[in-house]
């Protein structure tokens, strides 16, 4: 079972009070309205795959990948509740699928196993709705056995390149000061080509910027605390990169950049959480300075973990084109921003809000959906 507001989690608590229990969506807002597609267990992720329009996969924290097809559940895709160590910020956290999906039949998951170490297998479908549970290839474990907390959990494609983010390695205030430390591969945004090549499980592009200097070559970006949720924006001519950084007991932070621009790019934690220097709990790391800062930041007055989301570029849904939608875990309440390399800008709230929202996800059609941990996932509709 899940611990209701566990999840990516992290912040203090809200102490607001006014946390959206027994909430429904509002059925019309500001143009864009909620529909519901499904209820699950323990939803965490949705996403579509290439090659496959009609379908859409939804992640169940356990250990389970849903299929729908045309709106409709097709079955279980793929159950590894086996292998999978849920509760609070565990589980199978996402799926990812290859632009080469349709030939390939690969696919990617990232799940926390019984040791707590990260993990991302990969594994064939056998059909378009049911994958082959005996293809299991283990890409990259990641240990993890301090802390039940801060374990990442996002896989994104961009191009034939596997990027993930990491957690810190969990407690409050990095201890260790992994997200610092280019010698360990938490804290990170990591970017590999995850097919097995040359006897090993995965290749690190040549151009990953720590290869050939001191620090893991599968580093792509430092400094980052529990990158729950990021995404990719490719409305803008060179791609971009939205990740929702999730704070300690003050802020949350939306980084913003270029892809490459995130190469080599240190994000901060745990000298600075969002602009601010941190100095609460283990704190002590000096600013190194040249660190790359939020385009866009809040406190914990009206939120406590950042569940970064998307730019929309479902045609759909022309007010919100071109703006970022994301939510907070315990705020609930959908909210958009337009995003600009230097700061953000236009943050306001849609109307619609969602019972612990745990994701945002795309299909291959670009709409956009919502996913509630309390087992709903929805998605963004015209009105
Ligand atoms: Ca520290
Ligand atoms: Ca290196």
């Amino acid at each position: 079972m899940l611990l209701t507001l566990a999840l990516p989690a992290c912040g203090s608590a809200n102490d607001q009070g006014d946390s959206p229990q027994g909430a429904e969506p509002r059925a019309k807002a500001g143009g864009v309205a909620l529909k519901k597609v499904g209820t699950f267990d323990t939803p965490v992720y949705v996403t579509g795959a290439p090659g496959f329009p009609k379908l859409l996969f939804v992640v169940e924290q356990p250990g389970r990948v849903v299929v729908l097809k045309d709106g409709r559940r097709a079955g279980t895709f793929l159950d590894i509740r086996d292998i999978v160590e849920d509760g609070g910020e565990r589980g199978l956290l996402s799926v990812a699928f290859p632009p080469d999906y349709a030939a390939s039949k690969r696919f990617y998951v990232y799940y926390t196993d019984a040791e707590g170490a990260i993990r991302v297998d990969e594994f064939q479908r056998r059909s378009a709705t049911r994958a082959d549970r005996d293809s299991r290839r283990s890409v990259i474990t990641i240990p993890h056995p301090v802390n039940a907390n801060h374990n990442g959990g996002q896989l994104q494609f961009l191009g034939n390149l596997l990027y993930f983010g990491t957690g810190d390695g969990g407690s409050g205030g990095d201890p260790p000061n992994n997200a610092q430390n280019k010698d360990v591969l938490l804290g990170k945004l990591l970017r590999i080509d995850p097919r097995a090549a040359g006897g090993k499980p995965y290749s690190v592009p040549a151009d990953n910027p720590f290869v050939g200097k001191p620090g893991r070559d599968e580093i792509y970006s430092y400094g980052l605390r529990n990158p729950f949720r990021f995404s990719f924006d490719t409305t803008n001519g060179q791609p971009r990169i939205a990740i929702g950084d999730v704070g300690q007991n003050r802020f949350e932070e939306l980084d913003y950049l270029t892809v490459d621009r995130a190469g080599g790019a240190n994000f901060g934690w745990d000298a600075l959480e969002g602009f601010s220097k941190y100095t609460e709990e283990n704190s002590g790391t000096p600013d190194p300075g040249g660190t790359v800062k939020p385009v866009f930041a809040y406190g914990h007055g009206s939120g406590c973990t950042i569940i970064g989301g998307y730019v929309v570029r479902d045609p759909r849904l022309p007010g919100l084109r071109g703006r970022y939608v994301y939510a907070d875990l315990c705020e609930g309440k959908l909210r958009s921003l337009v995003p600009h390399l230097k700061r953000a800008s236009g943050d306001r709230q849609l109307g619609l809000q969602v019972q612990s929202p745990s994701s945002f996800g795309e299909d291959q059609q670009h709409r956009l959906y919502v996913v509630s941990l309390e087992g709903p996932v929805y998605r963004l509709v015209p009105r």
